[in-house]
């Protein structure tokens, strides 16, 4: 069978007779051959650039981490004890917090028994930082590597590897990271809520990948988790109003949020505040989503459901309606929240109609191997044209196959202009969107100015795996 990567990684100038790291690329690419997608030979130079060139703005600071991946015993579920991954032994490994304007420096251990490197999801680093096998070579068990990079934007956004991410990151390698701006609204309190899966065999081990069915659906694990712990109950005080910043690090599962189907107001998204609050009693938070909401106040003594209702997400596993976590409203304390109507400008990229500037389609293709291959322009790992700097981008993103793709650029934020031709609810930034069974989205954005080698993808992992994604380039 003829390798269709063979070709893109000579493009990026891997030298003759160069391999790719061994264990990396095959599996990350669910097999497709030995060589997917290479970072080219002076991506040092480029790494060493920009780790000098990452300063912190007046007046902020450098925020200094160290990360270790590595194996450990994690209870996913009460008093059984299972072999998983994660950084710094937990999971989901810390909240990394920051300001606008700092710096982030993050010295990753490898400790586990095959490469890794970390993708900072959503954050607008330097392309040599984007942690993707495009810009650096993945680290070697036993290795450290440095990421360090200032944070321009206030929001909630996460970290996971880049590498064999179906494994690594059911196995439970991922973060959040929170980063403040300046006259951020002030509620009683704030908490990070990272939802999750992982499907446990009878062991209560994790169930190795496997089966055609698995790969048409992406992973999604039975046992639902918040915070890494299986279906937990939380409180919160009677009365009062709490920031709550939502992750869905799970590898396939959309989740249709819901607390107790009661209103909250959201307040951010992908790529931070709204305009203005926007009061729904659910959401949608696709695989990779981010959402921040205001939640509450509630009477003490009441009990609500956090759930994912039914979403029809066209997989074969049957839609239902899933519990992730109880909520329940202690003593009342008294509220000091306040949540203004204004929460920021986002000035809209188009004004009026425009034509897409780029059509990308995601389908699929049967294939021997997985029963099907995923696809951008019928092309499993595509090789898609540059965008320039300070270009607009409209892109068409059109659904041709009956399963929801979420849609992640990587390094830029985009506005949705339309969902299936109908705008959406508000204006926001995003680095994620969810482009329905058979539908179409169009998003604008404009690359700033980070050149470098970037990626769009679809993030249910199993259909990156399998083809769903694009290269491409950023270029003045
Ligand atoms: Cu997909």
């Amino acid at each position: 069978m003829p390798d269709p990567h063979e070709h893109t990684g000579r493009e990026h100038g891997r030298p003759p007779g160069e391999h790719a790291p061994s264990g990396t690329a095959g599996h990350a690419h669910g097999g497709h051959g030995p060589v997917a997608h290479v970072a080219p030979a002076d991506w040092h130079a480029a790494y060493l650039r920009a780790l000098e060139a990452a300063r912190p703005e007046p007046g902020c600071a450098v925020v200094p981490v160290e990360l270790e991946a590595r194996e450990m015993d994690w209870e996913f579920t009460p008093g059984r004890a299972t072999r998983a991954w994660g950084y710094d032994g937990r999971i989901p490994g810390p909240t990394l917090e920051a300001r606008v304007g700092d710096v982030l420096e993050v010295r990753l251990t490898n400790r586990l028994p095959e490469p890794t490197a970390i993708h900072w999801h959503g954050l607008r680093v330097p392309a040599a930082m984007d942690g993707t096998e495009m810009v650096q070579r993945p680290v070697e068990p036993g290795q450290t590597f440095t990421y360090r990079f200032k944070l321009p934007d206030a929001g909630t956004f996460w970290y996971h590897p880049h590498v064999h991410e179906t494994v690594q990151l059911e196995r439970g390698l991922y973060g959040a990271i929170v980063v403040r701006g300046p006259g951020e609204p002030q509620l009683d309190a704030e908490r990070v809520l990272v939802l999750d899966d992982v499907q446990l065999d009878r062991n209560g081990q994790i169930a190795p990948p496997g089966g055609w069915r698995e790969w048409h659906d992406g992973r999604q694990g039975d046992t639902r988790l918040v915070n890494g712990r299986w279906e937990p109950e939380l409180t919160i005080a009677g009365g009062q109003v709490e920031r709550w910043r939502f992750v869905n690090a799970a590898s396939a599962r959309h989740v249709r949020l819901s607390i107790g189907g009661r209103p909250f107001r959201i307040l951010g998204t992908d790529g931070g505040l709204l305009e203005s609050p926007f009061t729904a009693s659910e959401v949608l938070l696709a695989p990779a989503d981010r959402v921040d909401l205001a939640v509450g106040p509630f009477h003490e003594g009441e009990t609500l459901m956090i759930e994912a209702l039914r979403f029809n997400r066209g997989s074969f596993a049957r839609a239902r309606r899933e519990t992730f976590a109880t909520l329940r409203a202690g003593p009342a304390a008294p509220s000091r929240a306040v949540i203004p109507d204004a929460l920021r400008r986002i000035e809209p990229i188009v004004r009026g109609p425009v034509q897409p500037t780029r059509e990308i389609r995601l389908g699929w293709k049967l294939s021997g191997k997985h029963g099907v291959d995923f696809t951008i322009n019928r092309e499993s790992h595509h090789r898609a044209e540059p965008c320039r700097v300070g270009e607009l981008q409209v892109w068409e993103i059109v659904n041709a196959s009956p399963i929801h793709h979420p849609f992640h650029l990587h390094g830029f934020f985009f506005q949705v202009l339309a969902v299936n031709g109908k705008p959406p609810p508000f204006l926001s930034w995003e680095d994620t969107v969810d482009v329905p069974a058979r539908g179409r989205v169009r998003i604008a954005w404009v690359p700033d100015d980070r050149p470098g080698s970037w990626m769009y993808h679809c993030h249910i992992l199993e259909h990156h795996a399998g083809g769903m994604m694009a290269h491409f380039d950023v270029v003045r």
